[in-house]
């Protein structure tokens, strides 16, 4: 464990299947047809799953941040992020896409952001026009769930993994807004290891991306820090020690992570970490803060 510890790669995660690259040059090619963009992004990490480069891809156009999954996060820290996006101008709304009703505001404040455009066809004797939203985001933030939540049905897949939607496609609601589906992006090096991490431990980049027992560390570490109730409880653990192989030890041994010789077998504890978040088992966490 220490041994591995000692031995991380660099910072630098070079994570950007040619996927992403050709993602980014079917929507520079329909830029044109864009009235609005939606950038979706996990209310868990408010910063890290914001495609660091997303101002080179939508320029100008309007844009309506999401914060999905907001049933899954810590909403007083959350809370505080939607207060210093809309300090700093944006338009920007939560939503629990578990939930049926959840849209509706999105609706309306894309119609409103869409005002002056529909008034001047009006004014050109034209008929309103349907809107047409591009969906953006870091892989699996429920990019997809909000486009079958607006749809009312399911136009299109979803999945629990980063990198379920593959092809961009039009696809129709029943609040005259066309949505334009889009697979997962991010940028060529990820540079930034707090913001790797962060993807990382809320399955936005694929589980072997980065060592699993460096990511399993950091969410122990970031639980502790801001969570550690929320650790006892879901480790049935009584107190947290300074040293994080402790803990290791003390949940391998809760749930039985023992390989032969009575060794705790760190890769499995690792991996029911990474899961139990993945499956909401954790949850009411926000590991973004905004003076880091
Ligand atoms: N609890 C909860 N789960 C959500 C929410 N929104 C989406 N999900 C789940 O998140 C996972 C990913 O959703 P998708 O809609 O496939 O995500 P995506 O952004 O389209 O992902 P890619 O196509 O892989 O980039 C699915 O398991 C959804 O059920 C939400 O508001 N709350
Ligand atoms: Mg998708």
């Amino acid at each position: 464990m220490e041994d591995k510890k000692e031995k991380l790669p660099s910072t630098i995660i070079n994570y950007y299947p040619g996927h992403m690259a050709k993602t980014k040059r079917l929507i520079k090619e329909k830029y044109n047809l864009i009235d609005v963009v939606y950038e979706v992004i996990d209310a868990r990490m408010p910063k890290s799953s914001m495609i660091k480069d997303i101002d080179d891809l939508i320029k100008d156009k309007p844009r309506i941040i999401i914060l999905t999954k907001y049933d899954l996060c810590d909403t007083k820290i959350t809370d505080k992020w939607v207060e210093y996006y809309e300090k700093m101008g944006y338009h920007i709304t939560c939503l629990d896409l578990t939930k049926n009703e959840a849209t509706s505001k999105l609706v309306d404040i894309t119609h409103q952001l869409m005002n002056e455009l529909q008034q001047k066809r009006l004014d050109k004797g034209l008929s309103k026009k349907d809107i047409r939203a591009l969906v953006v985001g870091v892989p699996n933030v429920g990019k997809s769930t909000l486009i079958n939540r607006m749809a009312g049905k399911k136009v299109t897949t979803t999945g629990n993994n980063p990198g379920v939607t593959r092809n961009l496609s039009w696809l129709k609601t029943n609040s005259n807004i066309l949505l334009l589906d889009s697979p997962g992006i991010l940028w060529p090096k990820l540079d930034d290891e707090k913001q790797a991490l962060n993807l990382a431990s809320f399955t936005s980049i694929p589980i072997d991306t980065l060592p699993i027992d460096r990511v399993a560390i950091y969410i122990l570490g970031t639980l502790e820090k801001y969570y550690p109730n929320i650790l006892k409880e879901r480790y049935n653990i009584n107190r947290i020690d300074d040293d994080i192989i402790v803990t290791y030890d003390a949940i391998g041994k809760k749930i039985g992570a023992i390989i032969s010789g009575g060794e705790i077998d760190y890769d499995r504890v690792s991996r029911t970490i990474l899961e139990d978040i993945k499956q909401e088992r954790i949850k009411g966490v926000t590991f973004d803060r905004i003076d880091d």
